[in-house]
């Protein structure tokens, strides 16, 4: 720990990193730290709550927020997605837009524009997946985007690959004002371990099931202790469910499927707490959870929380 009267004075702001779903913002937030902080999957709508990832340099903290991709929804949850996005547009000092050239532009992307003019900050676009993209949807991609937004700057690069990523988070620095640092240059969130764990569950549920599944499962987190005698982390977690359907389908036939939820979630605990990892898991039905505002505090998907 660095104390705060030593920390230095250099760039320092936010940076917002929106789009819609899937176009690979957790995954670059993820690149630029070098380590597995966000939840990544194929699956859209993978990240549910604004995560900050802090990335010092000399001279320079910038403090990325990591937001849910922007779709139309109806439920609670949705909104509470939708809140999150626009409180990370407020507290930006810059936007980068994460585009995503496999998909055609289109209604999901007006509308994330839409949201970037009435926050009226500074947006640079990242045209991201230049890895997969053919030059002729890197080129749609940018045209799109250059008629849309037409005083946003274009960076074609992949999230996957670091050494792509250099001019866009030069750009960035650039804009960001000058100050003292405003965390401490040794860490990479504020968000609390336990948080980042229980959304490490839940990509592994999103990688693991099918369909609409994924979707209506929640992490709750009931105990994360420490076994000093046995050296390791205890750690109980819920599954939330909102029919029980859904529990059959998560526990599976004999219980194989739990089996395979806790132990690749154990694995990724383990990484991330640096040490080995009790865990149980257990599935609970709480009815239409994603429509009740009460349950998506408790799972902490709604209301106060850290994240810059
Ligand atoms: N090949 C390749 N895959 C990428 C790249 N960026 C992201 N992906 C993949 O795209 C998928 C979505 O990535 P995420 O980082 O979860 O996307 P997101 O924008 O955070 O998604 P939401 O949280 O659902 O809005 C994952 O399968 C990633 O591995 C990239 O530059 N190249
Ligand atoms: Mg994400």
């Amino acid at each position: 720990m660095i104390p705060p009267t030593e920390w230095p004075i250099g760039r320092t702001g936010h940076i917002a990193i929106v789009g819609r779903p899937n176009t690979g913002k957790s995954t670059f937030l993820n690149t630029v730290l070098g380590c597995h902080l966000a939840p990544v999957s194929a699956k859209p709508q993978t990240t549910r709550r604004r995560l900050l990832g802090i990335w010092s340099q000399p001279g320079l903290q910038g403090l990325f927020l990591d937001t849910p991709g922007l779709f139309e929804g109806d439920t609670e949850l949705d909104r509470a997605m939708e809140q999150g996005i626009r409180r990370s547009l407020e507290d930006a000092d810059v936007v980068l837009c994460l585009a995503d050239p496999l998909r055609e532009s289109g209604a999901e992307d007006r509308r994330v524009a839409g949201f970037l003019r009435d926050a009226a900050k500074p947006v640079l676009v990242g045209i991201n997946k230049s890895d997969l993209a053919t030059p002729a949807q890197v080129a749609a991609a940018s045209a799109w985007w250059a008629e849309t937004l037409p005083d946003a700057p274009r960076f074609v690069f992949s999230a996957v690959e670091r050494k792509t990523l250099d001019v866009v988070l030069d750009a960035l620095a650039k804009r960001l004002p000058e100050g003292p640092f405003l965390y401490d240059p040794e860490t990479l969130t504020d968000a609390f371990e336990r948080d980042i764990g229980a959304d490490l569950i839940r990509e592994t549920v999103l990688e693991e099931l099918r369909d609409e599944v994924p979707h209506a499962v929640a992490v709750e987190i009931e105990a994360w202790k420490e076994d000093d005698a046995a050296n390791r982390r205890v750690v109980r977690a819920v599954l939330h469910v909102e029919r029980p359907g859904q529990k059959a389908i998560l526990i599976g036939h004999g219980g194989e499927m739990i089996k395979v939820l806790t132990n690749r979630s154990r694995e990724k605990l383990e990484t991330l707490c640096g040490m080995k990892v009790k865990l149980d898991l257990y599935v609970r039905v709480t009815a239409d959870w994603r429509r009740k505002r009460d349950a998506l505090k408790t799972f902490g998907l709604a209301g106060a929380r850290r994240g810059g």
